[in-house]
């Protein structure tokens, strides 16, 4: 599902489950989650997640084949979707993402979870809820809206189209684009440079900042509201056509109920 490589105090998981194309099953999860605690006893100050040099899918985002067909909320807290991207945000140390080829869904939350982002100019980020008829989950919205100003990530939430690397760095979502023959040098340049510095200061820092992005009011009638709609997108039939759809390989057809 995955390697894992520690060179001084620096850490690399590559997703290598190119058959299906990386997409983030709880396989695929569970073996990356235990990296990052295996990192942490480590003590690896700086982590860079990526896929394999020259990758066309980075990662195709949710396993759909293990999304519930109908009834059952698809991104509860226990989805692994979900753990994953606390465990990114939670994992003690900075988190560079390296991203070559296209990343799909789920995926690019995965990446605005990270804490830096360097990217080729040829990558591209599909957000695709609207896609699939997939009611996303509040906290996954905010990774988006913290990470992009609004009109951006609605355009990537409602177009649910690729977006090249190239947009998304000249609106700082993306800290850096590079070459894909310099992207590893590049990267790995800036990883030990922040292994270098001081590895409390920086947790604590990456600890609040988790917090301050999260600290968001919200009246428990307002999450009851929301939990509501997201009942009604997932009890509904056009949820069930975009899985279908998929397994079926077909382009589904929504009605709007
Ligand atoms: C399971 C897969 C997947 C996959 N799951 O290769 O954000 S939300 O709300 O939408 C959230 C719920 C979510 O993340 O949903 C998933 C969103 N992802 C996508 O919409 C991307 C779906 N995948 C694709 O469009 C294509 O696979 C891409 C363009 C990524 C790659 O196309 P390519 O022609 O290179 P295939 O489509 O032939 O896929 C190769 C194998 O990987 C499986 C796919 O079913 C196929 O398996 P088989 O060889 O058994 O047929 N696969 C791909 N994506 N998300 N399985």
């Amino acid at each position: 599902m995955i390697t894992t490589h520690i060179d001084g105090a620096v850490g690399t998981i590559t997703l290598n489950h190119e058959a299906k194309r990386n997409a983030l099953s709880e396989r695929l999860v569970d073996a990356v989650i235990a990296a990052l605690a295996e990192f942490t006893r480590q003590e690896v100050r700086c982590a860079v997640l990526r896929a394999a040099s020259g990758v066309k899918v980075w990662s195709a985002g949710h396993d759909v084949s293990e999304l519930p067909e109908g009834g059952l909320d698809p991104l509860g807290w226990r989805d692994p979707l979900r753990h994953l991207i606390r465990e990114l945000e939670n994992f003690p140390a900075p988190i560079i993402a390296l991203i070559e080829g296209s990343v799909w869904g789920g995926a690019c939350e995965t990446v605005l979870a990270c804490d830096l982002i360097v990217a080729t100019p040829e990558a591209s980020f599909a957000a695709t809820p609207a896609k699939h008829s997939v009611p996303y989950n509040v906290s996954g919205l905010l990774t988006f809206l913290n990470a992009a100003h609004i009109h951006i990530a609605k355009e990537m939430l409602f177009t649910a189209q690729p977006i090249p690397a190239s947009r998304l760095e000249r609106m700082g979502i993306i800290n850096h684009v590079a070459a894909a023959g310099e992207i590893d040098a590049f990267t790995y340049d800036m990883a030990r440079t922040i292994a270098g510095n001081a590895p409390l200061s920086i947790s604590v820092m990456k600890e609040q900042l988790r917090i301050l992005a999260g600290a968001h009011t919200m009246s428990p009638q307002d999450f009851e509201r929301i939990q509501g709609l997201r009942r009604v997108v997932y009890n509904s039939q056009d949820y069930s056509e975009g899985i279908r759809a998929f397994k079926e390989k077909r382009k589904p057809r929504f009605e709007g109920r």
